[in-house]
């Protein structure tokens, strides 16, 4: 019997039935992310073919350079999800408030929160790159979303999921019911299930982190690497590492192979540390899907998933991956906070 093919619409379907009271709603917003990505997916396909590499000359938000693609993903998902009535209001890191829904549309229950075009910086290098996505149901009651509605934690998530353009485009989803990935089939444009029900390994043998940050590293992170790094067979180690610079590659690896990814903050004043990564549309997602994969996310002392979000474009530190990975690195955070000022070199 050949396998049936499962398309991405069919899958978010048959889980939609597993909701008897859902209203469709849901089903239809994700349905139509498949088809921005689709978009997406063909402009970075073409790279130097297509007028798309190079900067706008801005910087969004948050300080990174925009580029001509991150421009074109932002508006293809824009246009694709505004008109749907699904939606009450979008969230994206190109964008510095709040984007509403035009009047002449109807408003939907849902909020989505995204980030069009993760990992621009390696778009000219043909790095992957992808598109990460949270969506949540709104908490005010009608008309158009509030900050309220968007400044929410990620436990509160209804689906997430990431587009993954990569030697093959991928997305990999959560409606809280496990994780499961599609890969887009070029020849008839669908995504089909390639991934049922992803299992993160509990322990790795891989660390992803960017090296070169390591002197602005609090110490329980240097620590963790350290410890990471030094040869003990009985525990797998040395562990190798892994680091692509591309959110959405670097923990799509993770997600699969096990093992775990770091983007702690940067403590050259540790008054001040000063996260990189941003909660709502960046690490919340990541979270959930790790977590529904059987794997953990924390910030070092809090779950990921229990942090609130105070503004729209919050950073957080991230240490997400397989499950007994996760918790050696906060066992490292608890033991320093208990240790006296200026201890010495960790030698476990
Ligand atoms: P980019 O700046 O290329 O958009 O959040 C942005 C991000 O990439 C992530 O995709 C990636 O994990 C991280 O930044 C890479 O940062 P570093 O270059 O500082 O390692």
């Amino acid at each position: 019997m050949p396998r049936p093919m499962t398309t991405v619409q069919r899958h978010i379907l048959e889980q939609e039935r597993a909701h008897p009271q859902a209203t469709g709603d849901l089903t239809g917003l994700l349905c139509v992310l498949p088809i921005a990505a689709k978009v997406i997916s063909h402009q970075v396909n073409r790279g130097g073919l297509a007028d798309i590499f190079g900067g706008t000359g801005e910087a969004n938000v948050t300080g990174d350079l925009v580029r001509r693609l991150d421009r074109i993903a932002q508006d293809t998902i824009y246009r694709a999800m505004d008109h749907g009535g699904h939606l009450c209001v979008m969230v994206s890191e190109e964008s510095p408030d709040m984007i509403p829904i035009p009047a002449k549309f109807p408003k939907g229950q849902y909020v989505l929160l995204y980030d069009p075009l993760d990992g621009s910086s390696n778009i000219e290098a043909n790095v992957s790159i992808g598109t990460i996505f949270s969506v949540h149901r709104r908490i005010s009651s009608s008309g158009d979303g509030t900050l309220g509605d968007c400044l929410r934690k990620g436990s509160e998530q209804i689906a997430a999921g990431y587009f993954l353009y990569g030697s093959s485009t991928m997305i990999v989803y959560t409606t809280g019911n496990g994780v499961y990935g599609f890969t887009l089939e070029p020849s008839i444009g669908e995504f089909i299930l390639s991934h049922e029900r992803i299992l993160t390994p509990p322990k790795g043998k891989y660390y992803s982190i960017n090296e070169g940050n390591a002197a602005s590293w609090d110490e329980p992170t240097r620590r963790y690497v350290e410890h990471l790094k030094r040869k003990d067979v009985a525990t797998g180690r040395p562990y190798s590492l892994r680091y692509i610079g591309s959110l959405v590659a670097d923990f799509h690896r993770t997600l699969l192979y096990g093992g775990v990814f770091l983007y702690p903050a940067d403590c050259t004043n540790p008054q001040e540390p000063k996260p990189k990564l941003r909660l709502l549309y960046e690490v919340a997602p990541m979270a959930f899907l790790v977590d529904q994969a059987g794997g953990a996310a924390t910030t070092g002392t809090q779950n990921v998933l229990d942090v609130q979000a105070g503004s729209l474009h919050d950073r957080v530190p991230v240490i997400i991956g397989s499950r007994e990975d996760v918790a050696l690195y906060e066992k490292f955070c608890a033991d320093f906070s208990r240790l006296p000022a200026n201890a010495g070199t960790d030698t476990r």
